[in-house]
């Protein structure tokens, strides 16, 4: 009975803890992204915090898209500006997320096509649950050549894991 009771109570505490982490992912410290450089010598990782992801160049987008109601405003970065102050060279990015769903993305869609990287939604960090902490959005409302499955694929949710993939000259 006794052994049942701290079972159940170390259990207890460790959901409390999972929940509480997962609540708080956009905390300052707390890693939101990695970046993984295969391209460099020393194959470099860096990690980036919401607040080091705030020091870059902000961008806002306020569109619809296919998975909320309504148009929301969308602040973030665009990975050219992360790829500049980092010295990383890439024309492609493989981005993965939670669930391990993996899409590539050329890097002109950020500097031509407007795309960033979101990390706040009407003007707050964006929980797990609402497809955060990092997102990537187009303006399909600004471009409506851009409202297909190719971008639909790119737009994706939860990343966590930016792969820098090819150079081109
Ligand atoms: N994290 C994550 N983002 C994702 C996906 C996914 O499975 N996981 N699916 C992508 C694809 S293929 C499309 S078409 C759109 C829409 O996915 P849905 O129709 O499943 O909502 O989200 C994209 N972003
Ligand atoms: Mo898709």
């Amino acid at each position: 009975m006794k052994r049942l009771f701290m079972w159940s109570f170390s259990l207890c505490i460790t959901l409390t803890t999972t929940m509480a982490l997962a609540a708080s992912d956009a905390r300052l410290g707390n890693t939101l992204l990695t970046v993984m450089n295969h391209l460099s010598d020393d194959q470099d990782t860096l990690t980036f915090d919401l607040a080091a992801l705030k020091q870059l160049p902000s961008h806002s987008i306020t569109t619809h898209n296919p998975w909320e109601e309504g148009a929301h405003h969308f602040k973030g970065f665009k990975p050219s500006d992360l790829f500049e102050q980092q010295n990383i060279e890439g024309s492609v990015l493989r981005l993965t997320a939670f669930n391990q769903y993996i899409t590539e993305i050329p890097l002109e869609d950020f500097t031509q096509l407007g795309a960033i990287i979101a990390y706040e939604m009407d003007g707050q960090p964006i929980p797990v649950r609402s497809k955060g902490p990092l997102m990537v959005i187009y303006n399909f409302d600004d471009n409506p050549a851009l409202t297909n499955e190719a971008f639909y694929g790119r737009s994706i949710w939860q990343v966590y894991k930016l792969q820098v993939m090819r150079v081109e000259h």
